[in-house]
C-alpha cells in the first residue's frame, strides 16, 4: 500500500538528506515528497540530486510561495494526485522519527482510526531537549487551541502525522484558512469535525538536528489571528470543559483497557465511530 510522506521544508540542507534516507529504509513502499520554497541553502538541489536516482523521492517546488501551511496544503494535494492510500507528515530536521509510521499505519489498516497523531503528550510521549521557554510556549499552544475548538488531543499542534486518503480528500484542502502551523489544528479539527477517528500514538520528539528554527513570533501570532478566524467563522464553536458531551473523548493507543465516556458507555461497536451528532458544528 502506497505511502507518501509529506516533508515541507525550508532551508534544512543539512538535515534533508539523513531524513530521506531514514524514511525510506522503513518500509520498501513509502515514498518521500518534499516541499520545499526555494530555500536559499540549496535544500531542493539535494532533493533533486537524491530523486534524479530513486523513484521514491519527489521534489515539489514552489518557487514564488513561502509558508508551513500552505506547504503542507500543496503536499497533501500532492500526493493525493500521485495515488497515495496513506499520506504522512513529517519535520525534516530529525525531530520526528520516521518509523513511527509503521506503528501508525498498522492502526489504520487495522481500521481503528482514520487519522494517526504522534503526540508528545500523551501517556509514554516525551520531549528531548527543549528548555522551558518552548516548552510553555508548545504546552500553551495546545491549551488555547483545544479549548477555542474542542479538538479532542492533548497534542495538536505536532507535525508527525498519518492520514487515510479519505480524509483529505473529505476535507477542503483548497478552502484552508492557515498559512502557517496552524494547519496542523486545522486539518486536525476538520477531519474530527466531519466525523473522522483521530487517534493519538506517544512518540518522542528531539531537538532539530541542525540549522534554525522557523518557529518565531510571527508564527505565533499567526496561530492566534487563526484560532480568532476560527471562531468568528465558526461562533457555535465551544470548548470541551463546556461541552462535556459535544466532543469527542481524548483517545490513545495503549495496551490498557479503553476508557469509559465520559457521558456514559457506548453502544457496542459504536466506541470508534463517532456519530456526527457528536462532532461540534
Ligand atoms: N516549505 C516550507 N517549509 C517550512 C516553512 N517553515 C518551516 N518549514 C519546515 O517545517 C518543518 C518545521 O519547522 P521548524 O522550523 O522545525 O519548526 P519547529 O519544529 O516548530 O521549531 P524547532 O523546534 O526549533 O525545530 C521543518 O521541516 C521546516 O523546514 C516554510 O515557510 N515553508
Ligand atoms: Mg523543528
Amino acid at each position: 500500500m502506497k505511502l507518501i510522506v509529506v516533508i515541507p521544508t525550508y532551508n534544512e540542507a543539512a538535515n534533508i538528506g539523513r531524513i530521506l534516507t531514514r524514511i525510506l529504509a522503513v518500509d520498501p513502499a513509502y515514498h518521500a515528497l518534499v516541499v520545499d520554497d526555494n530555500s536559499p541553502d540549496g535544500t531542493a538541489a539535494v532533493v533533486a540530486q537524491r530523486a534524479a536516482s530513486d523513484a521514491r523521492i519527489h521534489l515539489l517546488l514552489r518557487r514564488h510561495e513561502r509558508g508551513f501551511g500552505t506547504a503542507v496544503r500543496d503536499g497533501f494535494l500532492e500526493a493525493l494526485r500521485r495515488g497515495a492510500a496513506l499520506i504522512g507528515q513529517m519535520d525534516a530536521d530529525g525531530s520526528h522519527d520516521p518509523a513511527m509510521f509503521r506503528d501508525m499505519s498498522a492502526r489504520i489498516l487495522r481500521d481503528d482510526a482514520d487519522v494517526v497523531i504522534g503526540s508528545r503528550y500523551v501517556g509514554g510521549g516525551a520531549i528531548q531537549g527543549w528548555g522551558p521557554l518552548r516548552y510553555a510556549n508548545s504546552h500553551v499552544a495546545n491549551r488555547i487551541a483545544r479549548w477555542v475548538t474542542g479538538v479532542a488531543l492533548s497534542d495538536t499542534t505536532n507535525g508527525l502525522r498519518l492520514f487515510r486518503r479519505e480524509v483529505l480528500e473529505t476535507i477542503d484542502l483548497n478552502a484552508l484558512l492557515s498559512r502557517g502551523y496552524s494547519v496542523i489544528l486545522e486539518t486536525n479539527y476538520l477531519a474530527q469535525r466531519a466525523g473522522f477517528r483521530l487517534r493519538e500514538l506517544p512518540i518522542t520528539f528531539h531537538r532539530r538536528a541542525a540549522g534554525m528554527s522557523k518557529m518565531g513570533l510571527r508564527e505565533i501570532s499567526r496561530f492566534c489571528l487563526f484560532l480568532l478566524r476560527l471562531r468568528l467563522q465558526h461562533p457555535a464553536l465551544r470548548s470541551p470543559e463546556r461541552s462535556p458531551g459535544g466532543i469527542l473523548p481524548v483517545a490513545e493507543f495503549a495496551d490498557s483497557p479503553p476508557q469509559p465516556h465520559p457521558s456514559g458507555p457506548l453502544p457496542p461497536g459504536s466506541r470508534d465511530k463517532p456519530r456526527r451528532s457528536q462532532i461540534p458544528a
